[in-house]
């Protein structure tokens, strides 16, 4: 019977944690273009809805580039802030943590001022679960079968 109680609860854990997870998108920054110069990062960021749990994936060369997160006003001045705080993978992958609006740049040479090497979004709070349209078949079920659950476990325990 323990077990069997068990098993519910897995269950009940695995139907609401599932669908979190399954939400996080992961973005190259740039697309095919990558992190580079001479791309236009404000009209890709554009259309994006950039949530908590997301991840920014700065692709480029190592030594070409380099990726800075900034605030807003050393964002506009292109200010480089100290080497140390860059990273440097070539591979930089970023994840978002707390909403609000984000800054980043690249710190090589002119790449900010001057090669609009820059990128700010805004990051939203995380999609708890997806929202149950009225018309979609696949959430009245879900739901359904989250409620079902719900009923089996108070009756077992
Ligand atoms: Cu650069």
């Amino acid at each position: 019977m323990s077990s069997y109680k068990h098993f519910l609860v897995t269950l009940a854990v695995i139907a609401i944690v599932l669908p979190s997870v399954a939400l996080a998108t992961e973005y190259k920054v740039g697309d095919n273009a990558g992190w580079t110069v001479g791309f236009d990062y404000a009209n890709w960021a554009k259309g994006k809805e950039f949530r908590v749990g997301d991840k920014l994936v700065f692709t480029y060369p190592v030594g070409a580039h380099n990726v800075f997160k900034v605030n807003g006003t050393t964002f506009k001045d292109c200010t480089i802030p100290p080497l140390n705080e860059a990273l440097i993978s070539g591979n930089d992958v970023i994840t978002l943590a707390i909403p609000g609006n984000k800054w980043y740049f690249c710190g090589v040479g002119q790449h900010c001022a001057l090669g609009g090497q820059k990128l700010a979004i805004t990051v939203w709070p995380a999609l708890e679960a997806p929202a149950p349209a009225p018309s979609s078949a696949n959430g009245v079920v879900a739901s359904g079968f989250l409620i079902l659950i719900a009923s089996i476990i108070s009756f077992a325990i």
